[in-house]
């Protein structure tokens, strides 16, 4: 079970996404629990203003450190880890909402404007997440992507069906195997025609050769970190692949081309 409190000035922006597919499906079976609350509710005055001047001069809103504070106080318990959204956050992976899934209470902070009085990042927030580098208009939608990879690991949320065992490549730090289904044969554009054989094994062996290739190709970083067995090393050093590829250098199991 994990408890999600998102502190946001836009609470109706979550509502589409948590009520459909995987979130809203571990919402009603009472997995995950996401209350979204609006920050002006601790915000103070006839105006009950979230922003201010910037200190320093420049242009631009930044938000008032206050409503945060006061915010996490009435919602704190003693397992809550607080996450304040941020372009410099440490960058979300797979094992990072892995780990998040194992906290049971998570306290997701969005920010607007120009940016959050550094004070929530230095003293309220308990980790700072990016999900990639790049800015976006507010915390709001990072917090929705942190919320999705965090919660398909909370105990029962995939049920024990395709989706789990599909994640399990991206343990194994590779990249996924590519998909196909009907028709065989579309437009002139075929399927492989080891997956139409039903020889499982053949097919096991192809898929995990396929993934081997395609992380050499474009996350070659990615191999160095991965868990390949000899037969692994074998088959990547046997293929041709390498010289074709600029990318090459940056792998363990691949020569650098000229
Ligand atoms: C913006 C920014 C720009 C350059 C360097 C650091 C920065 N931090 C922020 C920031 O925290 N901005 C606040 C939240 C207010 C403006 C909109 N916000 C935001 C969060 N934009 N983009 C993100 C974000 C969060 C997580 N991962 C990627 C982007």
């Amino acid at each position: 079970m994990l408890r999600v409190d998102i502190l946001t000035l836009f609470p109706d922006y979550f509502r589409g996404p948590l009520a459909h597919g995987t979130l809203s499906r571990a919402v009603q079976g009472g997995l995950l629990t996401v209350a979204v609350h609006n920050l002006r509710n601790w915000a103070e005055g006839k105006h009950r203003v979230t922003d201010d001047y910037t200190f320093g001069g420049g242009t631009g809103m930044v938000m008032k450190p206050e409503p945060f504070f006061r915010a996490v106080a009435d919602l704190r318990t003693a397992e809550a880890h607080v996450i304040l959204l941020s372009p410099s956050g440490r960058l979300l992976d797979q094992d990072t909402a892995k780990d998040l899934a194992s906290h049971g209470h998570l306290i997701l902070l969005c920010g607007r404007y120009e940016g959050v009085d550094e004070r929530v990042a230095a003293y309220l927030a308990d980790d700072e997440i990016s999900i990639g580098n790049y800015v976006v208009s507010g915390g709001e939608l990072p917090a929705l992507v942190v919320l999705d990879a965090t919660a398909r690991h909370v105990p029962g949320v995939l049920g024990g069906g395709s989706a789990a065992v599909h994640e399990e490549s991206f343990a194994t730090g590779l990249l996924e195997y590519p998909h196909y289904t009907r028709p065989a044969s579309y437009q002139g554009m075929h399927v492989p025609e080891v997956l139409l054989s039903g020889n499982h094994q053949e097919i096991d062996n192809w898929r995990r050769q396929q993934s081997l290739l395609r992380t050499r190709q474009r996350r070659p970083e990615m191999l160095l970190d991965a868990n390949l067995s000899d037969e692994d090393i074998e088959y990547l050093d046997s293929e041709a692949n390498c010289e074709t590829s600029t990318t090459c250098e940056a792998s363990a199991h691949c020569e650098a081309p000229d």
